[in-house]
């Protein structure tokens, strides 16, 4: 099969989890792929020949690597396209989303089946089934998704098996399996899991929002940015009111940020870029090297809380300047400023 170096391929099927939870993590990084659906009953000769040992889907081709089982899948592309992380660096915690990764796949799936035959009647599967799903119900409690904050791992795992594919199974059995009562974490996590606009998008969607993150970045860009710091450099009406005027526009972020994880909500996107290019990794080394404490926790918390969280972000980190070497750049700039 000829691959060009930037080529994905995925061959899946609609109805698969497995592949479901690929074209999660694929949309979640942003990475463009070309989707090959399969016919299951009539197995293509291209997927015969990609997986030959099982012949499943889903299997990912990246650059003319195959790749097969979608747990590893998802590996790779976590470590493949490191933006938007979805398994846990710690290695308990990855070690973890794997363990119930493999209970969700085998315990939970396989319960399904046995509920198919009930052999032991009804009830007693039901209840069996509820027994191994409430492993799941503690694992989630107190948490946004199984990953902590945001979408992970775990979540695309259980995600694609549980609401999206056996909840219709137990559905179409009339089995009101993880019920709003027995599962109140599970269902708040399925409701969370409907909120996810899985396509990376940088921008918002919403034509308005859009529009006031253009607002938000050109008031960045040019009042808070290179004009607001050459007036804190030029003083002219003195340091101590360049500061406050300076403060002043900054409260505008404040209370933009402010009870968001990012200003483009949960997840991180256009104007985080602008201002946190802006603020945290440009104007405040300058502002350090005057002397200046521009954004102190106590006046802003918000936007330190903000830049908190960029910062854990790692494609955030990886773009970060080198501080010394930027906060001699920026004294240079003042002096350009200073001497116009
Ligand atoms: N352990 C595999 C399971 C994949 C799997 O079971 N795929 C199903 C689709 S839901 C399949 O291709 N079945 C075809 C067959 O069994 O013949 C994974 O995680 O990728």
């Amino acid at each position: 099969m000829a691959e060009r170096e930037d080529d994905v391929k995925l061959l899946g099927f609609w109805a698969s989890p497995f592949s479901r939870r690929v074209e999660m993590a694929l949309k979640l990084k942003g990475v463009p792929y070309e989707y090959l659906e399969q016919d299951l009953m009539n197995k293509s000769p291209l997927l015969l020949e990609l997986n030959p040992v099982y012949k499943k889907v889903p299997v990912l081709v990246h650059k003319g690597k195959v790749l097969l089982e979608s747990h590893l899948i998802l590996e790779y592309i976590d470590q493949t396209w490191t933006n938007n992380p979805i398994l846990p660096r710690d290695p308990y915690e990855k070690a973890m989303a794997f363990f119930w990764a493999k209970v969700i796949d085998e315990q939970v799936a396989i319960r399904f089946a046995s509920l198919v035959k009930a052999e032991k009647g009804i009830e007693v599967v039901i209840e069996e089934a509820r027994e191994v799903i409430m492993f799941l119900e503690k694992e989630v409690t107190g948490k946004d998704f199984f990953g902590c904050k945001t979408i992970g791992f775990l979540d695309m795992v259980a995600g694609s098996m549980i609401p999206f594919c056996l909840a219709r199974g137990w559905e179409g059995m009339g089995i009101d399996m993880i019920s709003e009562e027995k599962f109140p974490e599970l269902n708040r996590w399925i409701k969370k899991l409907n909120e996810i606009e899985i396509n990376n998008p940088i921008l918002p969607q919403d034509p308005y929002e859009k529009a006031m993150a253009f607002f938000w970045a050109k008031f960045v860009d040019e009042q808070v940015g290179p004009g607001g710091f050459r007036s804190v450099v030029k003083a002219e009406k003195g340091i101590d009111v360049a500061i406050e005027e300076a403060r002043e526009l900054i409260t505008f972020l404040e209370k933009e940020v402010t009870g968001k994880d990012f200003f483009g909500g949960k997840t991180i996107g256009f104007l985080d870029m602008v201002a946190g290019s802006m603020i945290p990794f440009c104007l405040s080394r300058a502002w350090e090297g005057m002397g200046i404490d521009m954004i102190p926790e106590e006046k802003f918390p918000e936007l330190n809380r903000w830049i908190k969280k960029l910062k854990e972000i790692e494609i955030v980190r990886e773009c970060i300047p080198h501080k010394e070497k930027q906060i001699e750049h920026m004294m240079k700039v003042a002096e350009r400023y200073k001497s116009a």
